[in-house]
């Protein structure tokens, strides 16, 4: 066997066996049964719900690997420009059910699966989530994961295979507890482990200069550091409605073998073994910060081993096109899901000078055209800054180029603004403060042809707040915005079936679920009785389902008629949890004095509140125990019973968003005005005909566009007045809302509990600036409620308002924003696979 190709002669025979992916019931459940024998050396006597879930992942996994190959030999043949998307999170979730779905399989497996005696639910239930994202940020790559593949599109996910993934929550006397994630105890039927792809990466060493002996120039090199190996892990990511799968590959650390060798032959056993618990920390554990910097060693080692093991891998795979480099950037695209990754600009331009002797400019040109750059926040505590020291002390060779990209940006700035010092300083990658810091969202732009926000008002906000000195330098032209998205396949088609085939009959089929604003078809049965009588009855079976779901975890019975009032998302002060919370007091002190001839005339509310705290952040964990004090007294109030229940969804995560998303009457998504970025589950909540109450912010905005503002509750300040309003907050004596200084009054009597564990947050709003605008936008939250109770009674009015939404959300397809990154950022193409 020649260059590892079987030859000619024997193709045929070959082709002949190539297993064939189950088409039908019958071929599924041999193929199940094969895996069930001897995959996992099981029996007809030993095969449980656990061995089933494995049994038919492996299954599912046969037919993805199958397109899979081909997919890959489609684009090893044609060599068309791919993009890489490069981030350090990828929250999947479950893929056992979207792999059935995306195959549309799912019918003939589940028959397959009850001839012997299993429920497909339970087969289903037993899968972990892969949670390796912490939230916003790391669902998008994975929604964005399903849409490249589902469009065609040629490319790749880059990241980590932690071994810890989000921790799990558990809530302990109402306070968060975390508890390690370990997903990988049992096989994991997703990866393809390929050991024998492996990157060495060095960490610390020295610079060397040597004098080139051909060329008789100067050089540096890099070395004499700890090597330690990256091993690949791949997951085959499904489309929907194409043959095409996609790649996600996975970095492990392990330890260099020669580290190992020279160990064991000097009989140093204890230390070797030191050695590869050193390795295998680097990928163990994912940082559970959201929208937070927290600057850590062990995350920049991270970062350096995951970006450097990508970019090596994808320059292996263009050096097979024995191209020459200057059409590197007609082949590559390269996204940096954040500044996370922003150290591949210095790691290519240190490959293309260092080891492939390119000039710097030359070099230079190649990456500032490979590129892109999506920033996800405008939160300065989530602004990447590296000190210099600790950055020259692991990547010395890459600080050095780090000063010359510096010093050359600095250059081009000074000359376009000779008279302006301060400019140069604000710019600079460096930041002059003590310590000094290496600025990783400014290098990222100086990096890349094109930065994108990920919503059009945070778009707007990036290029006249935190990047508009850049803005001047390099024009407009760099900075766009692509507008987030979600996949409609896994939030409408897999975590609502009942609506997707509602839907599917009224517009002639599943069309919609790749082309989503076929929706629009929808609006004519906006007023059609019967049709919303239907929609109606849906929702009510999505939330019995989620009140099953709050009975088995927390033991109450929710009233099903009930407004069911959401918010989950991590818990963060500018998400403003607290203000939902604090409304919730109010709510509770307006029910009490109400006479109960009123009362009987309320609308009965079940507010659901979920979602995880970093495990460092000390108010998020206050505001969490609020949420659970509150529901406390509450929820064992017989005078109030049905008409406010107040539950905390421990551990909320993907597989629970799937039930959570479709039982919405309002989901809440409220964050001070210009702080949210964009938000996902916005725009999930509403394709699933819940209603939005929110502020003026991210998403909503858009959202608010596309499906009329009579659709939606907005509420509070503008994104334009909170610089001024928290100006006036520290020259100016606090002025409680009346409603609010009654709430903290109650608090601070100790209804919920010792009034002492609440009083910095309280103080926060009182007596610390108020920073996130609680008081401020107190009583705009509050009349919204009250509109929201008014609107709910009137079912049809409301049925024909969340028929409107769902029809207007075709733009939110995670589909439109993969195509628009394809077009205006990566330039690349659709290579469909065809039906062979
Ligand atoms: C989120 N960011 C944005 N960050 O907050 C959200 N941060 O508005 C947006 O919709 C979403 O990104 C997608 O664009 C995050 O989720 C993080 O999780 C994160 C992780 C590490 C460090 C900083």
């Amino acid at each position: 066997v020649i260059d590892s190709q079987i030859p000619i002669k024997f193709r045929e025979t070959w082709k002949k066996f190539v297993p064939k992916p189950f088409e039908t019931k019958e071929e599924f459940q041999k193929i199940f049964i094969n895996h069930v024998e001897t995959t996992l050396a099981r029996s007809l006597y030993n095969c449980d719900d656990a061995a089933a879930f494995e049994a038919t992942a492996l299954s599912a996994r046969d037919k993805l690997i199958s397109s899979w190959n081909k997919t890959q030999q489609k684009h090893s043949i044609r060599d068309p420009k791919r993009v890489y998307y490069l981030s350090l999170e990828f929250l999947m979730g479950r893929a056992l059910d979207n792999a059935l779905l995306n195959t549309e399989t799912k019918g003939i497996s589940e028959e397959g699966i009850n001839d012997f005696g299993f429920r497909m639910e339970d087969v289903l239930d037993q899968e972990p989530d892969a949670a390796l994202g912490n939230g916003g940020l790391g669902r998008l790559a994975a929604c964005f994961m399903d849409s490249l593949t589902s469009t065609n599109q040629p490319g790749w996910g880059y990241g980590l295979r932690y071994q810890y993934g989000i921790f799990k929550q558990k809530i302990v006397d109402g306070y968060q507890v975390e508890q390690p994630d370990y997903w990988l105890t049992f096989n994991n039927p997703w990866e393809i482990p390929r050991k024998e792809i492996s990157v060495d990466i060095m960490f610390y060493g020295y610079v060397r200069k040597y004098t080139d002996e051909v060329t008789g120039k100067q050089c540096k090199t890099w070395e004499g550091g700890d090597l330690i190996k990256a091993v690949a892990y791949d997951f085959p990511v499904p489309g929907y409605g194409t043959k095409n799968t996609n790649n996600l590959r996975l970095w492990s650390s392990v330890p260099t073998s020669e580290f190992d060798f020279q160990k064991f032959n000097d009989g140093d056993y204890e230390s070797s073994v030191s050695e590869q618990q050193k390795a295998e920390t680097i990928t163990a554990v994912l940082y559970p910060n959201d929208n937070f910097y927290s600057g850590k060693e062990l995350r920049l080692k991270q970062q350096y081993f995951w970006v450097t093991a990508s970019l090596h891998d994808i320059l292996r795979r263009f050096k097979k096109s024995k191209r020459p480099w200057k059409e590197f950037p007609d082949q590559v695209a390269i996204q940096l899901n954040d500044t996370h990754p922003t150290i591949a600009i210095v790691e290519l331009q240190r490959i293309l000078v260092d080891l492939e002797h390119l000039s710097w400019d030359e070099a230079w040109d190649i990456v500032t055209k490979t590129f892109g750059y999506t920033n996800h926040t405008v939160l300065p505590e989530a602004l990447e800054k590296w000190p210099v020291d600790l950055f020259g002390n692991l990547l010395p060779r890459h600080l050095e180029i780090i000063y010359d990209i510096n010093l050359f940006f600095l250059q081009k700035v000074e000359k376009l603004f000779p008279n302006d010092r301060e400019m140069l300083s604000r710019v600079s990658v460096i930041e002059e403060s003590n310590p000094r810091q290496v600025r990783m969202a400014y290098l990222a732009i100086i990096g890349s042809h094109k930065v994108n926000g990920v919503a059009e008002l945070h778009s707007k906000l990036i290029q006249t707040s935190i990047f508009k000195d850049f803005v001047k330098i390099y024009g407009p032209d760099k900075f766009t915005n692509v507008t987030n998205g979600i996949t409609p396949r896994r939030w409408l088609n897999q975590a609502n079936p009942l609506l997707s085939k509602l839907i599917s009959e009224k517009l002639g089929g599943y069309g919609f679920l790749t082309d989503l604003d076929k929706l629009t078809g929808l609006k004519k049965y906006a007023h059609d009785k019967e049709f919303q009588a239907r929609w109606i009855e849906i929702k009510n079976a999505n939330k019995r389902r989620l009140a099953d779901l709050i009975k088995s975890q927390t033991g109450i019975e929710v009233n099903n008629e009930a407004l069911f009032d959401i918010q989950v998302k991590r818990i963060h002060e500018y998400k403003r949890q607290q203000l939902n919370i604090l409304g919730v007091v109010h709510r509770y002190l307006t029910l009490k004095a109400m006479s109960k001839e009123e009362r009987s005339k309320q609308v009965p509310r079940v507010v659901i509140i979920g979602g995880k705290s970093a495990p460092g952040y000390y108010m998020a964990k206050v505001i969490i125990k609020l949420v659970t004090s509150v529901g406390a007294v509450v929820n064992n109030d017989e005078e109030i019973g049905d008409l406010l229940k107040v539950i905390f969804i421990e551990d909320y995560n993907v597989s629970k968003a799937e039930i959570i998303t479709p039982a919405s009457d309002i989901s809440q998504h409220i964050s001070t005005a210009g702080t949210e970025a964009s938000g996902t589950s916005n725009m999930k909540f509403v394709l699933n005909g819940g209603l939005i109450l929110g502020t003026v912010d991210g998403a909503n905005v858009e959202i608010t566009r596309e499906i009329g503002e009579d659709n939606i509750f907005l509420f509070g300040h503008l994104a334009e007045d909170v610089e001024d309003l928290r100006h006036k907050h520290r020259y100016s004596q606090f002025e409680a809302s009346p409603n609010l200084a009654k709430v903290f009054e109650v608090i601070e009597s100790g209804m919920f509990g010792h009034p002492g564990i609440f009083t910095n947050l309280i103080n926060s709003i009182r007596n610390d600036g108020d920073h996130y605008l609680v008081n401020d936008d107190f009583q705009s939250y509050l009349d919204a409620q009250d509109l929201i109770d008014k609107e709910f009674v009137d079912k049809d009015g409301w049925a024909s308002k969340s028929i409107n939404s769902v029809a207007g959300m075709g733009f939110f397809s995670s589909d439109r924003a993969i195509l628009e990154y394809a077009d205006s950022i990566w330039n690349i193409e659709a290579l469909p696979v065809e039906e062979s």
